[in-house]
This record gives C-alpha cells, structure tokens and sequence, in this order.
C-alpha cells in the first residue's frame, strides 16, 4: 500500500453525483463521533472542510461499526467508502464506509477544546498551536496571510520587482544599535539582522534597480505590547531613480491591491472570521509632519514640539481624524524632521531639516516606513556620524556609494500588521503560527 492510497480525495472535493458508485477515500481527524446506538455519524476533518461518514448498525459490518464508535476524538484516520447525497451532512454528503483506518489515536483529553464551544486563552492556544490549527477561525487566518504573501510576490514580480534574499546574521546596526539580538558566530560577535536595509541598498549600485524581499527581522525591544514582535516577517522594496513619492504609490497600489486579491481567493476564510473588507481607495492621504503635529495640539491634551515623535497617543489622534475626514484608516505621514528618521533617510535639498522619509499608518498603527535614501557617500558618512554611529562599522555599505550609486528610495511593510489590521485582529501574536515575544521562546 501506497501513502498516496490513504487519501483520493479532500472532503470539500468530493461531489457525489458526479463520483457516482466510485469508491472515495478521505483521510483526516476525527472531528466528532455521535453514537446513537443504531447508527453512528463519524466527522472527519481536514483542511478543505468536513466529510461525514455514516454508519447504520443494521447495514455494516459488525467490527467496523464497533471501530466507528470507539474512535476518540482528534485521532488520524483513513475511510474508503461510496458518496451519497444527503442534504443535513456538511458538504451535502455522506460515505458509506468499507473500511476505517485508524492511523494514529488522539491522547485525551485534548490541551484545549478544539469546537468552538469554549474559548482558550491566547497563551494556550500558543502552547498547542498544532490543536488551535484545527480550529476553522486559526487556519482561516493563515489562509489569508499565504494569499496576502502571494498578492505582494504577484503585485512586485509584475511591477518589475527581482526576488532577493539578504543574510540574517551581520555585523552591523541598521536602525539603531539599542534593539539588537548578539549572537556568538565562531569567535566573533555578531548579530541578528534588524532589517534588510542596507542590502537592499548595495543591489542598487550593483543594478538590480528593483527589488524585494519577504523575510524575518529582529528587534530585541523590550515591550511586550500588541503589536510588537521580537521576530516579524518584514516586505521589503527598493527601487532605482525613484524619490519617495513614487514608491509610496507603489506602496499604496500593492496594499490595494493586496485587499482585492485576499477578497476575490478567500472569501471563505473571511466569512470563517467574520470579516467583510473594503479595499482601501487610493491614493491615501497624505498628511504632513507639520500638520499631524497641528492636529493633536488643536486637540488640547499633551502639546507636541516641532521635532519630537509622535507617540502612541498622538497617533490615535490623528488616525481618528484621518479617518472622520476621509472614512479611510490608510493615511500617510510625510516631511519628518531628518533628526527623528534613520540616517539613510534623504533630507530635502532646499531645507535640510526636513528628511524625504515617510510613514504608512493604519488608524493608529504604522504599517509601513520609508524613505528616498541619501546616495551621497559624504553626506551618508556626516548623517552616520551626526547619530552618533561609527562610519567605520559600516564600510562595507558605503564602499557601494562611491562607485557609481544610484538614486534610490524603498520602504518595509510589516506583514503581520498588515494583516492584523487588515482582519481587524486585536493581539499581533495571533497572526504569527509561532511568535517571538518577550516571553516566548518556544514552541
Ligand atoms: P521600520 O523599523 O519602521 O523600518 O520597520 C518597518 C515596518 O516593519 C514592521 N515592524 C514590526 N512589526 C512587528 N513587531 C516589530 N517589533 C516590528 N518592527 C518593525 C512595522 C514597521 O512599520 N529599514 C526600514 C524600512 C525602510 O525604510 O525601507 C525599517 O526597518 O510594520
């Protein structure tokens, strides 16, 4: 026997009329087994959906119907039967069975409940991510995150986008040295990369002029907040002869585009979660720093000076009135003061104080940051060592820039707060199978 003869089809595959007196194996986990006495319902699970198999006493072999009744739940097993019609069973039919394999029984009782009948704490869904997946509302998150990452790798290849991948363990800071992991390589320190940041930049001077990347980065923050992770999945762009307004369109088009696309292939998933999304119109609004600043002093409460960041508080504050002026939660800010964006961060030319970094946020969450980068080797060593960083740590990306760099710009989206904003989810941790957090180090 064959593995491949454990299963001929998925349970939402499978269409009686059409299969007809052909016989259908359907492998999965035992979702449900409802023993009535003269007839006993087996629900076999799989990712697809449900299958029912039916057993009347009378009819069938006396072992199988014993095997059927005595089946626990969540145990793995294979049923070879004939698809009948049969209206009240989920997917509009039932197998009659000639065989039931069991392949693997289910130790109870289960870590948690797994029919929606009693709601785990997050934590503990975490502990067992493999028994919160076989909740319909776990998988249908996953589902959406897989057609999100596959509308960006769609949306970038066909907006010109190379695929490339950059280390993960480096030398160097890239968005400040405070929130770096060390870790020891043979006999040196190094670290766990924060961002692709700096090599995406190099590929621009070696003329790959467009590229992406979907990929893990590292923040050693401390919090331990909703919408912090110590590991997330960063998409990256950067792209040649491009200022910062032409990659925030093409930011703003690929979150539409995005939205549309998760819209048209999983609908089921949304309706799993209850979820009915709008595809954000574009182009976003665009704010500047000036004005967001204008916005929350108008507001009373904590006054902010010309320079500082904005805050949490701030951010509610301006996502809400973003969102009564428009009635869209996509907004951009722009014009940053060049002291409170990273060093690569292009400042204007006429008035350097202001930087051509922006930020992309959703109501009160930033989604997204980026900037037109400065391509100037001299420029790019005096903004270095004006944060108070070493020039010399990083030579290896400014020895890019002095021959023959580009002008460039480019941004990162994380992709769990896309997500997580996208569905509306309140914890980040539950758009991530296996999160990194202050305290979680395992599973
Ligand atoms: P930044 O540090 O703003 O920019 O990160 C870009 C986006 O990545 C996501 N993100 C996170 N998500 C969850 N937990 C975290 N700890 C976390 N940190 C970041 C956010 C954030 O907006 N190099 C620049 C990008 C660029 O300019 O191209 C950068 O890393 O959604």
């Amino acid at each position: 026997m064959s593995l491949a003869d454990l299963r001929t089809h998925y349970t939402a595959a499978i269409n009686p009329e059409e299969i007809g007196d052909e016989k259908v194996t359907i492998a999965g986990w035992v979702h449900e087994v409802r023993d009535l006495g003269g007839i006993c319902f087996v629900v076999v699970r799989d990712r697809t959906g449900r299958g029912q198999v039916t057993l009347v006493k009378k009819k069938i072999d006396k072992e199988l119907f014993d095997t059927a009744r005595k089946l626990v739940r969540e145990s793995v097993v294979s049923v070879t039967g004939t698809a009948k019609p049969e209206g009240k069973a989920p997917n509009g039919y039932e197998i009659i069975p000639d065989e039931i394999k069991l392949l693997n029984e289910s130790q109870s009782p289960l870590p948690m409940d797994t029919t929606g009948k009693v709601e785990a704490e997050l934590d503990t869904r975490l502990d067992s991510r493999f028994i919160d997946l076989r909740r319909e509302q776990t998988t249908a998150v996953f589902n959406i995150r897989h057609e999100v990452l596959r509308a960006v790798r769609d949306f970038l290849t066909d907006s010109g986008f190379l695929e490339t991948s950059s280390p993960k363990v480096v030398a160097t800071a890239t968005e400040g040295g405070t929130s770096l992991f060390p870790i020891t390589y043979f006999d040196r320190e190094a670290f766990l990369n924060q961002s692709p940041q700096l090599f995406k930049q190099i590929l621009m001077s070696g003329g790959l002029d467009r590229v992406f990347e979907i990929g893990p980065i590292f923040r050693a923050e401390e919090h331990d907040t909703r919408r912090h992770l110590n590991e997330a999945t960063s998409i990256d762009i950067e792209a040649s002869f491009c200022d910062h307004f032409d990659v925030m369109v093409i930011l703003e088009d690929m979150v539409a585009y995005v939205y549309e696309q998760v819209i048209e292939n999983a609908s089921a998933s949304l309706e799993a979660l209850g979820v009915e999304l709008q595809v954000p119109k574009t182009p976003f609004m665009r704010l500047t720093y000036d004005d967001a600043i204008e916005v929350v002093n108008s507001k009373g409460g904590d006054m902010l000076a010309w320079g500082d960041d904005l805050g949490t508080a701030a951010e509610h504050t301006i996502g809400e009135h973003v969102f009564k002026e428009t009635g869209e939660s996509h907004y951009f800010i722009i014009d940053w003061p060049t002291e409170i964006k990273p060093f690569y961060a292009m400042p204007y030319e006429d008035n350097p104080l202001l930087s051509k970094g922006f930020d992309m946020m959703h109501r009160t969450m930033e989604l997204s940051s980026g900037a037109q980068r400065i391509h100037i080797p001299e420029l790019l060593v005096s903004r270095i060592e004006s944060q108070g960083l070493d020039p010399e740590g990083f030579e290896f990306y400014l020895k890019a820039f002095r021959y023959g760099m580009p002008p460039h710009a480019g941004w990162g989206i994380g992709c769990e707060r896309l997500v997580m904003t996208m569905l509306g989810v309140d914890n980040i941790r539950d758009v991530v199978l296996f999160p990194r957090d202050r305290r979680r180090l395992s599973p």
